[in-house]
């Protein structure tokens, strides 16, 4: 909504209450409309978890990157989340790696497994190359044998049908996508596995109060107001896929809230872990807390030779939840 004199985005009738109570999530997704390849992404998706699980490989949803929140509905601004990509990149080679196949929904244009090593901010695709003398093109031999293992592995794990790679770029995209394959996950049970380090809007304007056409700043100053996104955790867990092992992500600023609510993360929904960051050192300290022993805090530490060494946290965390998840999947069995 746009008053004349000044430009006012007015999301719902719960103007200026920062504490009005958010839609849930049903009414979410009747208000709001689904990406374009929604269907694509669904029968991909469903052909890639049968082909796996009928080859009794473990499937794990890794989601990466940062959701954003359109503004017009012909979009030319949009508020950003923060994220490159990289953790759901790196955990995606640590998964696939250690034997899973990964369904990894990311945000398009955001960090890839492999990928993610031959396009970085110091180096580019072209870089890596040179032109020989016989005029055609090699990779500089200082690459070369990186290259060479991680040219071979991408193509082993793409010629095995083991990752599949959908993208998303808004909120809405991210959140019909992961209902659906969510819904498709759900039949393997505990041997679901959710990774949900993509970093999701806490905020959004609804479609039907979105305007159509570019905001003029010739109408003046633009005040947003945005409703709260609905906590899609709590369906996921309690009834999208109510026996799969998940684990989301908490982020913070502030060290003294961190702990606190990925604790009551896992009150409210009731999933298998929660792994805890601070924005500036989420490269070098994780802190696992795990459902079933909320009171302890699992540090994840790397010393000062390995961030030297460029160590990727990542391959502990993974090996760490790898070893929840089977012990996950035991005691299901054992209680069924
Ligand atoms: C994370 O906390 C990820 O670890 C990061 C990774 C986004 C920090 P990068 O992509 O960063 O390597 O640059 N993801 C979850 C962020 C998030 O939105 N969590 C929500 C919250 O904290 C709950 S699901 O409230």
């Amino acid at each position: 909504m746009i008053s004349q004199n000044q430009n006012v985005i007015q999301s719902d009738s719960l103007l200026s209450s920062p504490s009005s109570k958010a839609i849930d999530a049903d009414s979410y997704f009747k208000k709001n409309t689904p990406p374009s390849n929604l269907n694509e992404i669904t029968a991909k998706s469903a052909e890639f978890i049968a082909t796996n699980t009928k080859l009794g490989r473990p499937v794990v949803l890794v989601t990466s990157g940062g959701t954003t929140v359109p503004l017009e509905n012909n979009t030319v601004r949009f508020v950003d989340n923060f994220s490159a990509g990289t953790r759901g990149a790196i955990s995606a080679e640590f998964f696939l790696k250690s034997g899973y196949s990964v369904i990894f929904l990311h945000r398009k244009h955001s960090l890839q497994p492999f990928n993610r090593k031959y396009a970085t901010p110091e180096l580019g695709f072209l870089d890596f190359l040179f032109i020989s003398q016989e005029g055609t093109v090699k990779i500089k031999p200082q690459y070369e044998e990186s290259l060479i293992h991680d040219i071979a592995l991408f193509n082993d794990i793409i010629s095995q049908n083991r990752l599949y790679m959908p993208t998303f770029i808004t909120l809405s995209d991210y959140l019909f996508s992961l209902r659906e394959i969510t819904n498709l996950l759900n039949p393997l049970g505990p041997n679901a596995f959710f990774y949900l380090a993509a970093a999701v809007s806490d905020f959004f304007i609804p479609a039907d109060k979105m305007v159509e056409h570019k905001i003029q700043s010739s109408e003046g100053e633009l005040s947003l107001t945005m409703n709260q996104v609905p906590k899609f955790l709590k369906p996921l867990v309690n009834s999208w896929a109510p026996n799969s092992f998940v684990v989301s992500f908490k982020l913070e600023t502030d060290p003294n809230l961190l702990e606190a609510k990925a604790r009551l993360s896992l009150e409210k929904y009731g999933h298998q872990a929660v792994v805890a960051n601070i924005l500036h050192t989420r490269k070098n300290v994780v802190w696992i807390i795990k459902r079933d022993s909320m009171d302890k805090a699992e540090e994840i530490r790397l010393s000062d030779e390995e961030i030297k060494n460029h160590v990727e946290i990542e391959q502990y965390i993974i090996k760490k939840l790898i070893k929840i998840h089977n012990s996950f999947i035991q005691n299901s069995k054992s209680s069924s």
